[in-house]
């Protein structure tokens, strides 16, 4: 009898499933755009501002109600209104869902979303005057972590990775007034994402940064390049990308300060005798240049410098440089914190850099947003540019290596024209020896290279000791491919404390440049005590004291140093209550732009370099 009840009530519970509405599969991978290069000197529209906001904790708004999540064409992308027709089963409304700023991040906007981890959909209504013989492209400068977006109820495509820009071409698909615009973004950590699931950082959500609207002609100057060729620094030389049908005889170069006007040949490259002021940080000067073609123009500001290694050296314009550094995470230098944007953020954060006497940033751990490397190419700062390879990536996935590719490819893509970028790096401490490891690391160096010719390729390296005090580069595969022997050690804090410094000296295997990544400790600003006691101002100063004094000892063949870190910055790893409160303290100021005595040792330490 027993048995009977319970058949009826599944039979009744999947005719009931049965008659729910049948959904059609959406292609939410349709695809991305190829990269337009330098969307902020186009015309366009910024959609920047408030945008409605819905939280979908369980994706309710995107997949079918059958077991398998299938994204469905009645999805929230339709963009439909409870409010419109209340005789509708309806359940979501855009229109009546409170707002987040974009960029942004959800985490520092709203106080219930500051751990959350999930998707939110976005939605932007917009009007737009869209022309016959125009291109249109929806262009994100980045969103964290997977987006997929949707014009007037048409899903466009979906991008991997928080860090960088992505677009969809629009044109045609555009009206005059009302158009919805949503993204679903979704922050989620996952084994096989690139960065993975443990990092220390905080895993801000949302669409982070700039989104615009951006028009070109039929046919546009999709992508650019110029520099000095590393061949011979007495030419200037690049290329020129168009998209669309375009007279091949018409496009050119000029560069009026230098009088020049350099003819594109037909396969798009140029190349010129001249001999540009070159660009230092002493000096960083910049050019107005300006790409044309019988369709379309751009106008760029471009510096021309040279960088190289010579034995222990690395060589800028030539000349040996030594890299006064500091690692920076793309947070706010004040307020409540959260993802940094805009160029008044990069000023503040850079303007300490400067105060320290820095000639070079280490962006960490992930592309920092266009206005930090732009506003450094301005203030004179060379930049270390990084992928979120960051700990145990899944190796041998390749789904996970085309991602960390796709995203080294977007990181270049946009930034190649800036010079203040001198080192493309693809890692951050990875665990040497692991399966898959190398492969994957050795593909991105070498892709990186094909990519760019003119830079050094790196990546952040560990340390081992070969005796109680001989410590070295742990990474004999990586130090033998990359330029540079780049290394993160922390004596003092992880290894020993201060005084082990005194005792330790180092020693390479090979005659590269040596940069020592990262170092330091942490102490909360305010907080004095012993020089002993951990997270006291005293104790990260004799840190700094002890392990500068280590570093001089390694002696020329020292080319740069990059404490950890600028500014203390949030990490969820960081639960000592009192001291730490969800942040790492190992920043020289704190999260509201107070310097600790540690500030003023490396200050003086590189007054002296
Ligand atoms: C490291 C990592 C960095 C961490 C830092 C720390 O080695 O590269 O991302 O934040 O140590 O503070 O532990």
């Amino acid at each position: 009898m027993k048995k009977s009840i319970i058949l009826f009530l599944a039979i009744s519970a999947l005719s009931s499933c049965a008659q729910k509405p049948q959904q059609e599969p959406i292609d939410i991978n349709p695809g991305t755009y190829p990269q337009i290069g330098h969307v902020t000197g186009r015309t366009g529209i910024c959609l920047d501002g408030q945008w409605n906001a819905l939280v979908d904790i369980y994706e309710t708004g995107y997949y079918s109600y059958r077991r398998t999540p299938i994204p469905v064409e009645s999805s929230w992308f339709k963009d439909r209104s409870y409010y419109a027709d209340p005789t509708q089963l309806i359940e979501y409304d855009f229109d009546a869902a409170p707002t987040l700023q974009v960029p942004g991040d959800w985490n520092t906007q709203r106080p219930e979303l500051y751990m959350y981890e999930g998707t939110v959909w976005y939605r932007r209504k917009f009007d737009c005057n869209p022309e016959e013989g125009k291109r249109y492209f929806l262009y994100f400068e980045g969103a964290n972590y997977e987006t997929v977006a949707g014009l007037n109820g048409e899903v466009l495509g979906r991008h991997e990775g928080g860090f960088t820009p992505f677009c969809f071409e629009v044109t045609g698909k555009l009206k005059e007034k009302d158009n919805s615009l949503i993204v679903k973004v979704d922050n989620r950590r996952r084994p096989e994402n690139v960065p993975t699931v443990n990092f220390d950082w905080w895993n801000y959500g949302g669409i982070t940064r700039s989104v615009h609207l951006v028009e070109t002609p039929e046919s546009f100057i999709r992508d650019y390049s110029i520099g000095l060729d590393p061949e011979d620094p007495d030419y200037i030389k690049g290329s020129v990308t168009i998209d669309g049908a375009c007279d091949p005889g018409s496009v050119s170069v000029s560069i009026p300060e230098l009088d020049l006007l350099i003819p594109v040949a037909q396969d798009g490259s140029f190349r010129v005798k001249s001999s540009p002021e070159r660009w230092s940080p002493e000096s960083p000067k910049l050019y107005k240049v300006c790409v044309s073609s019988s369709a379309d123009s751009i106008t760029d500001s471009i510096g021309f410098r040279t960088i190289e290694t010579a034995g222990h050296q690395i060589l800028l314009n030539g000349k040996p440089v030594f890299l006064k550094g500091i690692c920076i995470h793309e947070e706010k230098p004040s307020g409540s914190g959260g993802r940094a944007s805009g160029a008044d953020d990069a000023r503040i954060t850079l303007n300490w850099a400067k105060e320290l006497g820095c000639n070079f940033v280490r962006l960490a751990h992930y592309p920092h947003n266009e206005d930090m490397i732009r506003t450094a190419e301005q203030m004179g700062i060379m930049v270390w540019s990084e992928i979120p390879v960051y700990w145990t990536i899944d190796w041998t996935n390749p789904v996970t290596y085309a991602n960390a590719c796709a995203q080294l490819e977007d990181n270049i893509g946009r930034d190649h024209n800036r010079c203040n970028i001198i080192i493309w790096s693809v890692a951050n401490e990875t665990p040497v020896g692991a399966p898959g490891r190398k492969e994957f690391l050795y593909g991105l160096m070498d892709k990186a290279r094909e990519l760019d010719g003119s830079r050094l390729v790196a990546a952040a390296m560990e340390k081992a000791y070969l005796t109680d005090s001989l410590a070295t580069i742990n990474d004999a595969e990586l130090f033998e491919k990359a330029d540079v022997g780049s290394f993160n050690q922390y004596v003092g804090w992880y290894d020993g404390t201060p005084e082990k410094c005194n005792h330790v000296s180092w020693t390479f295997s090979l005659d590269k440049p040596v940069i020592v990544t990262e170092f330091g400790g942490g102490a909360k600003y305010g907080y004095h005590g012993p020089d002993d006691w951990r997270f006291t101002e005293e104790y990260q100063q004799r840190l700094y004291t002890l392990n500068l004094a280590m570093l001089d000892r390694i002696g020329p063949q020292l080319a740069g140093t990059a404490p950890w870190i600028l500014k203390d910055f949030r990490s969820p790893k960081r639960a000592l209550t009192g001291i730490q409160d969800d942040y790492n303290r190992k920043g020289l100021v704190s999260e509201k732009g107070e310097k600790k005595a540690a500030f003023q040792t490396l200050k003086e330490w590189y007054a002296g370099k």
